[in-house]
């Protein structure tokens, strides 16, 4: 607990030692179902990041055959067949993986302000964890870059995200 903060009832302290119970998300994804939904716009960039998200998964102890990989035209559709997916209750998270790289036009904006909010709101309105995987990125090279090369792979990021929020919300 931070220094000037204060106890109140209803708090959870261990009474034996004063220190704060904790609850942490165990990253074991051993017998999970994941529905991996992803977009075929930008498609080169977009298998990355299944792969990495596969790749991750599987080596936190998902059978790989227990995924399924659900292809979405572009990141504006991602949030209506997220929904569908949750609300069919087959699997216990889903991965949102897409990309979207900014053109001449605004339609970069609309395009990926309502999937970002459309996908928000599914994993508010249904209860089931979801990691946000979709690149907003300038340029195809920003894109490369957060598809497996120097700034890591964001369908790992939102793999290991759906696994430990899932794991958090078996806990409260
Ligand atoms: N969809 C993407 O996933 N990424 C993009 O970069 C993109 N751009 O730039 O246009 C994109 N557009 C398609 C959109 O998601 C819909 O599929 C389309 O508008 C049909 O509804």
């Amino acid at each position: 607990m931070r220094e000037g903060t204060h106890m109140r009832e209803g708090d959870h302290m261990s009474e034996a030692t004063g220190t704060p119970r904790t609850i942490a998300g165990r990253m074991d994804a051993t017998g999970l179902k994941v529905a991996i939904v992803a977009s075929r716009f930008n498609e080169f960039i977009v298998d990355r990041l299944i792969g990495g998200a596969m790749d991750y998964l599987r080596r936190h102890g998902m059978d790989p055959g227990a995924a399924t990989v659900i292809r979405v035209p572009g990141a504006f559709e991602m949030p209506l067949v997220c929904q569908r997916v949750a609300a069919s209750k087959k699997y216990d998270g889903i991965v949102a993986l897409g990309a979207v790289i900014r053109g001449e036009t605004p339609h970069f904006d609309y395009v990926s302000a309502e999937a970002a909010k459309g996908l928000a709101h599914v994993m508010l309105a249904t209860g089931v964890p979801l990691g946000f995987g979709l690149l907003t990125c300038d340029s195809l090279e920003q894109a490369i870059e957060r598809a497996g090369a120097k700034a890591g792979n964001k369908g790992v990021d939102a793999a290991a995200a759906m696994l430990e929020t899932l794991r958090v919300l078996e806990q409260v």
